[in-house]
Formats: C-alpha cells, sequence, structure tokens
C-alpha cells in the first residue's frame, strides 16, 4: 500500500538508491543503518571525508571545522543519504540536483543541542549552507561581502542553525529521545525511527 510504502522508501536525492535494503558494509557513523539503507558502502564512506564526491562540500571554509562539530556534519550526512525512514517528510524539490528533499524532520532536542554545543567555538560566513556560496574553483568558498564570524553570531541559537542551514530539513522541537515523537541523527541498535515516521504517517489527514 502508499502507506506501508512511506514507512520503508528511499527520496529521490542526489545518490541515495532506489529503493532501501540491508547493506553489509557501511562505514564508521554509517553502519547503524546497516540492516536497511539508502546509501551505498560507497556514499557511507564519502560522507566521511571532506570535499567528498557527494557534493564537492568544503567543511573548512572558515579554517579547519573543529573534530566534534564535523563529527555532527558527518552523522547529517549518513542520517541524509542513508534514513529509509523520511517517506513523511519527503516533497517534491525545486532544484537541479536533486528530485526530492526532506522539509521539516521533527530533530530530537538532544542532537540538535549537542550540534550546536559543539559547533559553537567553529566559524562560518553564512546562516544556509545550500545556497550562494562561491562554487569557482569546484568547491565551496565564502562568497564576497560574507565574513567568517563565530558560530553564535551566525547562529543565534540551536534552533536557528538546525532549522536554517539545510533549508528547513529538520525542525526543532523540545522533544527527546525517549518521547517516540522526533527522529535521532544519533543512535545504535535497532533504527528507532521508523517507529517515528509511524506515528506521524497516522498523524496525517
Ligand atoms: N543534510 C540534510 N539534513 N538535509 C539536506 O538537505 C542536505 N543537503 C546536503 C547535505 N546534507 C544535507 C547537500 N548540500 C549545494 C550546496 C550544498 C549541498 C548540495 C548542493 C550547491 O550546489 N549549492 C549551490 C546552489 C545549487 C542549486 O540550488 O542549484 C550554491 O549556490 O551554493
Amino acid at each position: 500500500s502508499l502507506y506501508l510504502d512511506k514507512l520503508n522508501m528511499c527520496m529521490n536525492g542526489k545518490h541515495q538508491k532506489t529503493e532501501p535494503g540491508p547493506e553489509g558494509e557501511l562505514y564508521k557513523q554509517c553502519v547503524p543503518w546497516r540492516e536497511n539503507a539508502c546509501c551505498t558502502a560507497n556514499t557511507s564512506a564519502e560522507a566521511h571525508e571532506d570535499n567528498s564526491y557527494l557534493y564537492n562540500f568544503n567543511w573548512n571554509h572558515c579554517g579547519v571545522m573543529s573534530p566534534k562539530c564535523k563529527s555532527h556534519f558527518v552523522q547529517d550526512t549518513c542520517f541524509y543519504e542513508c534514513s529509509p525512514h523520511l517517506g513523511p517528510w519527503i516533497q517534491l524539490a525545486d532544484s537541479s540536483w536533486r528530485k526530492e528533499r526532506i522539509i521539516d524532520v521533527p530533530l530530537c532536542l538532544e542532537d540538535c543541542e549537542s550540534w550546536y554545543n559543539d559547533c559553537k567555538y567553529d566559524f562560518t560566513c553564512k546562516d544556509n549552507w545550500h545556497k550562494g556560496w562561491d562554487w569557482s574553483s569546484g568547491t565551496n568558498h565564502c562568497p564576497t561581502g560574507a565574513e567568517c564570524r563565530l558560530w553564535s553570531d551566525v547562529f543565534p541559537d540551536a534552533k536557528s542553525m538546525c532549522e536554517n542551514i539545510w533549508t528547513n530539513s529538520y525542525k526543532y522541537t523540545t522533544l527527546t529521545k525517549d518521547s517516540g515523537r522526533c527522529m535521532q541523527m544519533w543512535f545504535t541498535g535497532s533504527n528507532p525511527n521508523k517507529k517515528v515516521a509511524e506515528y506521524y504517517l497516522n498523524q496525517a489527514p
């Protein structure tokens, strides 16, 4: 049924598989998705690389990103590329590089807050990392006029970071992991997000 499809599907993005399925050999931080994933082993390894072929994205656009901060971007990449339970939040995208996107995925409080906290001494020049970079060198650099500033000057709080950085992919929530009502970027063991997707699908009209 259409309902069950939404519980277990891959978005039509740039690198996701057509259908979710097991992957024996996912890399490091993407391992939690190995029983059922939208990413291939290759994508999971690339998720850990600087300037990877996935998006040629340069995390170090305002000096070297701290390892703690980068670990959250790696985890976000695993979540974005590997999650098979994003169906309730997949919408058509109006862009050249992907057919579909995610919008307003309710992120668990702990994941958003720890991400912000681990990046707060880092620097960036933009609050939306999807658009407006200078790509003339092949990777993104700060555009003219966008100065590197302390993270907290660009993002006043965790909410502004989680919601703005990927153009509302995430919705900030005060829901905690134990609620079963928010999506977890960081988890171990079996994927807790399936039940969350099921809950939100049943809320839909
Ligand atoms: N993580 C999450 N959670 N949601 C996402 O949507 C997401 N997207 C990416 C990575 N992680 C994500 C992909 N990131 C460009 C910049 C960043 C990017 C993909 C592509 C890029 O090419 N930007 C151009 C505009 C391209 C266009 O819109 O046509 C630019 O102007 O900088």
